[in-house]
């Protein structure tokens, strides 16, 4: 099982990330530490320089499972269930743009928060069309390209819109695109799902990436979640992705990327 943490190519709001600023930096602390990849968080693909990151990112013989893309929402309220068409239109837009960057660096994108939330005066079955009108859009950009898109249910207090990964299966199966599978995250399973490994075990193969922060949003082993029963469940569905650390920086984002990787190979499934 290989371990990845996320990094934010840009300064950000999003709070449960380890690293963020001085990106060559953070690249080789990374590495350092024993990770076999880092999953960027990438706001707009248009203001990096691609060609500069990969460079980093070979340097140090990493991967980069996946693309974050929420900051496009966090930072610029763009989302697909926006009243506005203008908005949909360049948050759709947005993901396109982070389909082509995943092309070239074999990533995942992940749809979290652009999904949005149920605007006041809009019904949830409109905001739901607007959100399969968009997925529908994407996903054929990414048949075209070749790159996968993982829809991450997110908790209650986020957004209203796909809570669980029953309702992620059943948007992702609505959309009906063989590119399209679901992010679970352990925090935000922690909050909506009545089992963690039931959960796992149910979505099975349309898992295309698993994101791990302790029930505090702390590093893993820092809260109470059995991360040596979570692991076990994911790598019994014949999970071959990575397991990207998304944490809170805390105590700050070294010790807590360092903690969270001695903390998982001592439950000895880094191995296989
Ligand atoms: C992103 O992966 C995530 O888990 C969300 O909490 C972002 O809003
Ligand atoms: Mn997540």
């Amino acid at each position: 099982m290989r371990l990845s943490v996320v990094l934010s190519t840009q300064e950000t709001g999003f709070k449960a990330l380890a690293f963020k600023g001085n990106f060559k930096k953070n690249v080789s602390r990374i590495a350092s530490y024993g990770y076999d990849g880092v999953e960027l968080a990438v706001r707009d693909p248009e203001l990096i320089d691609h060609n500069d990151i990969l460079e980093v990112i070979r340097e140090h013989r990493l991967s980069v499972p996946a693309i974050g893309t929420g900051q496009s929402w966090q930072d610029e309220g763009l989302s697909f269930t926006d009243p506005d068409p203008a908005v949909r239109r360049k948050a759709i837009e947005r993901i396109e743009s982070h389909i082509l960057l995943a092309k070239e660096i074999n990533a995942v994108v992940i749809i979290g928060s652009m999904r949005g939330v149920i605007r006041e005066g809009i019904s949830e079955k409109q905001a739901i069309d607007w959100l399969l009108e968009a997925l529908k859009i994407c996903a054929k950009k990414a048949v075209e390209q070749g790159v996968m898109i993982a829809v991450e249910p997110l908790n209650r207090y986020e957004t209203p819109l796909i809570n669980t990964a029953v309702q992620g299966i059943e948007i992702i199966e609505r959309v009906g695109s063989e590119n399209l599978g679901l992010l679970l995250d352990t925090f935000h399973m922690n909050i909506e799902e009545r089992s963690i490994e039931e959960c796992i075990s149910d979505c099975g193969d349309r898992m295309f990436h698993f994101h791990v922060a302790d029930s505090n949003r702390w590093y893993p082993g820092a809260g109470h979640l059995d991360f040596k029963s979570i692991l076990k469940t994911l790598l019994d569905t014949g999970y071959k992705g990575f397991v990207s650390g998304e944490f809170m920086p805390l105590p700050d984002g070294d010790t807590a990327a360092k903690r969270a990787i001695e903390y998982l190979k001592k439950l000895r499934y880094l191995e296989t």
